[in-house]
């Protein structure tokens, strides 16, 4: 580990060799030197470590350091030794000593479990229970008769995510000293979903192209990755699928292999295994079989064949992410097998190296004519409790596809003997891209929080994801990553805030949304409440504000076709019914909103009778539900006594409104941050506030040719006309 007087002493020596008239150079050179040579704004997300002036330090053995007994012994933690001295070196401006014995004169200790005292060890022995394998207890304790912080874990992992932590409150200028964090991860898996494609580009990604750099692996290590990595490591994230779910089968070669290798070996010490998806058909397109049948003894014995070679290649490697029979990819029907062929087969597969399947059930199929949200709970349900122990199965937030605003997946609580994980959009596919300040965490509680009924009361989505509902084996959580080559990773710098509130649901499913936001805005920017205060309401407001100005009421999928960017409500002539628009609004001269009530498609049965009860009546479905479920005449009154026309219009202004007031705190907020930082969101909720109101007047103007209304007092009227709205074309729109 370099300190900074390793650095300091060679420039001394050199300076002392110099002439007076070269260091009189020398002196002239630094200082017309750039002073931008520091990390470009937006590059630390929010691992910056500002430094902190010592008399402030809330804890009387930081104050006092001066050394820290620290062996690290495994990669993992040589991790965790470099990132504690890079943040305590930073923020403290002291270089500490660190022994790898303990020493009277040490004011921390970092130390595994097995390395620890006998006293300690016993005394903590309970502790060391509850934070199961990665977990970590900071404590204060008493070592011969002196105050001592310590950091400890069962194993290193734990050690690694604790010392993150404890960097992170000195940052949030907590006090430490009297600290007694005992803390584990509440799902297994928390994993990153990367929809990046082997030619660099990203599907649904728009923050430039994927970090990985297929062409100059393995041979050559971007730095990135092992910035990426630390990102994810402080935030508990420890799995990844390196490509995409519409997947390419080059990646199981030889040749892609190896740079997948060299990707594990980055991150094996920030304690993250990597994934891959696998394409159905890879046995026909890169193993020159003629099927890919899962019942067919070649095609057992290839994929058994292939998993041998990854794990000589990587011996820990997580396992396979496939979508299969959907939207296009191969899979076992196309050979008259079901999901459980398929999935089993693969599982066996990796079973003996330890991997596991992760199976998506984002499935609808081109010819079947029931309601798209019906199709994937038909389809799995009935396999509840015959997928082998390593296969999970993925299933998407809601029923339909990332949308703003959808009731939770049926799927979960049905499926009580299987093991489901949450799939979780952090890219903003559907939320306008990188250029809306959407904080996904507020609609990531909402999905966790929302109650099941499916073992009685207290039955949420979150106890079914985290095994305590129905005991599952393994449990996981997987976010579709948002991350790419801008230089502050998202694109959006309020989209980080959206990638470290997932790690941090994903670590524990029950964490508030306000209070990850006032971690993160702390972190990241400030930790001054007069910022802090509005800002975070900004973004507690900034998720119902997209739903209105996109999809009050229930609607959804109104996204113009293909990229997504924009409105279309009025498409209609896409090849297959359920791709369109209208198949989901159906508005007409009668009113508007989809039918999935017994009268209707009968969605709503999938639910616990509780909820189906509730959903079955537009009088008792929640409002945000309501043409989720109901289709109802435009007169439809609803609770605040207008009707249904007035309260659509109402509620899309209402959404041009709030992005008015999220610019409007926004500007007050110039003076506690740089005019870079400013500037930079600015900016983009120009942008936002220019598209909110391209959305209302494009839906708005449209649903006005069936509802034959005017639109109510309050609503601002479209500068356009509706052919105006219906001509916009985005043919490079990004991420498609
Ligand atoms: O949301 C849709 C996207 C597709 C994506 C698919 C999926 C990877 O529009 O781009 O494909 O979902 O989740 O498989």
């Amino acid at each position: 580990m370099n300190s900074k007087l390793d650095y300091v002493f060679p420039c001394l020596k050199i300076i002392n060799c110099l002439s007076p008239l070269k260091l009189v150079y020398l002196i002239i050179f630094l200082a017309i030197l750039p002073t931008n040579a520091q990390t470009p704004v937006g590059y630390n997300l929010w691992l910056g470590y500002p430094q902190i002036k010592k008399q402030t330090v809330r804890s009387e053995y930081l104050r006092t350091t001066n050394s820290i007994f620290f062996r690290a012994k495994t990669p993992v933690l040589q991790t965790a030794r470099k990132e504690l001295l890079r943040g305590l070196e930073a923020m403290l401006d002291t270089v500490s000593g660190v022994l790898d014995s303990p020493n009277a004169m040490n004011t921390m200790w970092v130390v595994e479990k097995n390395d620890l005292n006998q006293e300690l060890r016993r005394k903590l022995i309970g502790d060391f229970e509850r934070i199961g394998k990665e977990g970590f207890i900071i404590k204060s304790v008493l070592v011969n008769g002196k105050g001592i912080l310590l950091i400890t874990a069962n194993e290193d992992l734990g050690i690694l995510y604790g010392v993150f932590k404890f960097l992170q409150l000195m940052k949030l200028q907590k006090k430490l000293d009297e600290l007694n964090i005992i803390e584990g991860p509440k799902l297994d898996l928390r994993m990153l979903n990367h929809w990046d494609n082997l030619d660099r580009t990203v599907e649904r990604g728009y923050a430039g192209f994927s970090l990985w750099n297929w062409q100059k692996l393995p041979e050559y290590i971007d730095p990135r990755y092992i910035d990426y990595a630390r990102a994810n490591a402080s935030i508990g994230i420890n799995a990844t699928v390196l490509t995409n779910v519409n997947a390419n089968a080059l990646v199981l070669t030889r040749a892609y292999l190896e740079k997948v290798a060299a990707l594990a070996d980055v991150f094996r010490p920030y304690g993250i295994k990597v994934y891959l998806t696998a394409r159905f058909s890879a046995p026909v397109e890169i193993g020159g079989l003629n099927t890919a049948d899962p019942l067919n003894e070649d095609v057992i014995e290839w994929w058994k064949d292939k998993a041998k070679v990854i794990y000589q290649m990587i011996p820990d490697f997580g396992g396979f992410l496939v979508k299969a029979n959907s939207e296009g990819q191969p899979g076992p029907q196309n050979y008259g097998r079901t999901h459980v062929d398929g999935a089993n087969m693969l599982g066996t597969a990796l079973q003996p190296f330890g991997g596991i399947v992760i199976w998506r059930a984002f499935v609808y199929s081109a010819t079947d004519a029931t309601d798209r949200a019906k199709q994937a709970f038909a389809e799995f349900v009935p396999y509840d409790g015959k997928f082998l122990d390593n296969v999970l199965v993925q299933v998407k937030n809601g029923p339909i596809d990332f949308q703003p605003r959808e009731p939770f997946h049926p799927m979960f609580g049905a499926m009580p003997n299987t093991s489901l994980v949450m799939e979780f959009q952090i890219t903003q596919e559907y939320l306008g891209f990188s250029s809306h300040l959407v904080f996904l965490p507020k609609l990531y509680e909402e999905v966790l929080d929302a109650e099941t009924y499916r073992k009685g009361n207290n039955s949420t989505v979150a106890k079914v994801i985290d095994g305590s509902l129905f005991n599952n084996k393994i449990t996981g959580m997987a976010g579709v990553a948002n991350i790419g080559t801008d230089i502050n990773w998202t694109g959006h710098p309020f989209a980080q805030a959206n990638w470290y509130g997932y790690g941090r649901l994903a670590w524990n499913p029950y964490l508030s949304s306000d209070m990850i936001a006032d971690e993160w805005l702390r972190l990241t920017y400030s930790n001054d409440s007069r910022f802090l205060d509005p800002v975070k309401e900004m973004m507690a407001s900034s998720r119902e504000a997209v739903v209105n100005y996109m999809t009050p009421l229930g609607l959804h999928h109104l996204m113009a076709t293909g990229h997504h960017y924009g409105p279309g409500p009025w498409v209609n002539d896409l090849s297959r019914p359920e791709w369109n628009p209208t198949y989901y609004h159906k508005a007409d001269k009668f009113g508007i909103g989809f039918d999935r009530t017994p009268s209707g498609s009968n969605a709503s049965s999938q639910y616990a009778p509780e909820l189906a009860k509730l959903f079955n009546n537009p009088d008792s479905t929640p409002e945000e539900y309501l043409l989720w479920f109901h289709h109802l005449p435009w007169d439809y009154r609803l609770k605040n006594g207008e009707i249904l026309w007035d309260t659509l219009a109402l509620n899309y202004q209402k959404g041009v409104d709030q992005v008015k007031e999220m610019l409007g705190i926004w500007k007050q907020a110039k003076m506690y941050i740089s005019e870079e930082q400013y500037n930079e969101v600015k900016m983009l909720l120009e942008i936002q506030l220019k598209e909110a109101k391209w959305w209302r007047n494009a839906c708005l103007l449209y649903f006005q040719t069936f509802s034959e209304r005017k639109l109510p007092t309050g609503v601002e009227l479209p500068g356009e006309n509706l052919e105006y709205y219906k001509s916009l074309k985005f043919p490079y729109a990004p991420g498609n």
